[in-house]
């Protein structure tokens, strides 16, 4: 066992398939819809799903944005990533929460703006106590850091970011995710993490 609990995947043997959750996990506002609709919009017809978008009329994320997608093979399985991102906006906590359930990696999308670091905080202080409330282990599980919005005047700078939120030491990386830059090298880091993660399970 390498997570314990939180080491959830669904086997489904009939079609050799693995599926594994990605959380795309942030403040409001700091791109996570915009990541997964990137990896929508370059990821070929044939192989991506269909990608659910829940949202209000203002494109704010009502309840989740969902894209599956297969990304590679595990002891002769196929992995079925399944991409969902969170309601960013601080009053959404029982669906942020609900949408944590059984996850195997995570993105946390922080806003680099300067003015949004609370912001990057607060959602990092209620990511963590979901996964502590779901019996995850924090330390173990999974987790990429993405500084986004790159392109923006006022931001701050990575170290800081990186002191701030990446005390754990996660692997990061910097991103413009309107024009995908850092995009898909975030999913390749999560989703490599996550398959690795499984290879060293004895339970699966
Ligand atoms: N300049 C810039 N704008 C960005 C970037 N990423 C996202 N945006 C913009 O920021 C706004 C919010 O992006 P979303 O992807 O909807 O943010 P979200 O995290 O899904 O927000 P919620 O669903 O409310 O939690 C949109 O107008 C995006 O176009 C970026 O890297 N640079
Ligand atoms: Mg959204």
């Amino acid at each position: 066992m390498s997570r314990g609990a939180s080491q959830l995947s669904f086997i489904n043997y009939s079609n050799r398939e693995i599926n594994c959750k990605i959380v795309y996990y942030g403040p409001g506002l700091g791109g996570k819809t915009t990541n997964v609709e990137y990896i929508y919009n370059n990821t070929p017809e044939q192989i991506r799903g269909k990608m659910i978008k829940l949202a209000t009329q203002t494109e704010r994320t009502l309840y989740f944005d969902f894209l599956p997608l297969p990304l590679g093979e595990i002891r002769g399985f196929k992995a079925r990533f399944y991409l969902y991102t969170v309601p960013g906006q601080v009053f959404y906590y029982e669906s942020r929460k609900l949408i944590l359930k059984d996850v195997d990696g995570i993105v946390f999308v922080a806003d680099s703006q300067a003015c949004r670091m609370e912001a990057n905080q607060a959602s990092l202080d209620n990511l963590k106590s979901d996964l502590q409330e779901y019996q995850y282990p924090v330390d173990r599980i999974p987790i990429i850091m993405q500084y986004n919005k790159r392109d923006l005047p006022d931001i701050a700078p990575v170290g800081d970011l990186s002191r701030i939120l990446n005390a754990w030491q996660r692997p990061e990386f910097e991103a413009v995710a309107t024009t995908g830059v850092g995009v898909l090298e975030t999913l390749k880091a999560v989703a490599r993490l996550v398959l690795r993660d499984l290879q060293s399970g004895s339970s699966r």
